[in-house]
């Protein structure tokens, strides 16, 4: 109260022009908290906006998706704090041109350990022949083999293995530079963060916090180096194509090599 009735004072006694300034100062101080609130309201809005629907309406020609993160996977679920996460999906033809590139930002659910959300398919490709890649920051792409064709009036849903973490700069490459990024992101930086920002100034943060649980430490650390010595592995020792004989009926008969068949793929 005291400095009301000082300013009260004040206002009494000060010059038309300094009774303009002091009323102007108040109200834009008034209107602070307000800018602020507004602001995080259209935040919030342009986030809503960027998460599909789980279920695309009747009749609608859409992509579903049911996707899996191995980190996310097998961490405790009640400890995941990034419960969406950004996705960029790719649309290849039949000789593997990407013809269209979406982004679109998929929720975790915890019960089923999936990332869910559904995807508009664009006009021109509803009756095309097209298979997808998937990416999501911090984890390696995947494509699929399935080849979707004429979905117009239609959805499918796109359910693959669970993508692979542990590139973190986003370049489909396992090296040193991953291992670099994750840890000048983490709790142990001792550059200050400055590799965890790329080229563009974009932190890299969330594609380090590769189990979403809000931190980037040991945990993502020993998930980078299990899932990049396992992927070094699989290139030094190529596997041989499972002849596609072994899985018809009748079924041919073909022993298997020592280093095994490779694994389907989806
Ligand atoms: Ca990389
Ligand atoms: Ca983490």
């Amino acid at each position: 109260m005291g400095f009301l009735n000082r300013l009260i004072d004040f206002l009494k006694v000060a010059t038309p022009q300094k009774r303009m300034t002091v009323v102007a100062m108040l109200l834009i101080l008034t209107a602070l908290p307000l800018t602020v609130i507004v602001a995080q309201q259209q935040q919030e809005l342009r986030q809503h906006a960027a998460t599909p629907s789980p279920t695309p309406p009747p009749g609608s020609t859409a992509l579903v998706f049911n996707l899996g993160l191995d980190a996310f996977s097998s961490t405790d679920p009640s400890k995941i704090k990034d419960s969406l996460r950004h996705f960029i999906i790719q649309l290849r033809d039949k000789k593997g041109n990407v013809v269209s590139t979406q982004n679109t930002n998929l929720t975790f659910n915890k019960s089923t350990k999936k990332f869910t959300g559904s995807l508009p398919l664009p006009p021109a490709l509803q009756n095309s022949d097209f298979n997808l890649s998937i990416q999501s920051p911090g984890y390696f792409q995947s494509t699929t083999t399935q080849i979707l064709s004429s979905l117009s009036g239609k959805t499918k849903t796109v359910s693959l293995p669970d993508l692979t973490a542990g590139d973190i700069d986003g370049d489909d490459e396992s090296n040193i530079l991953d291992f670099n990024t994750l840890l000048s992101c983490s709790i142990f930086s001792k550059d200050n963060s400055r590799a965890c920002n790329d080229k563009t100034g974009r932190s890299l943060k969330t594609a380090a916090d590769l189990n979403g649980d809000g931190e980037v430490d040991q945990d993502d650390y020993t998930i980078l180096l299990r899932n990049l010595k396992e992927r070094a592995e699989r290139t030094t020792s190529p596997c041989t194509p499972r002849p596609a004989c072994l899985d018809t009926n009748p079924r041919c008969l073909i022993a298997e090599p020592a280093a095994g068949w490779c694994p389907n793929q989806f």
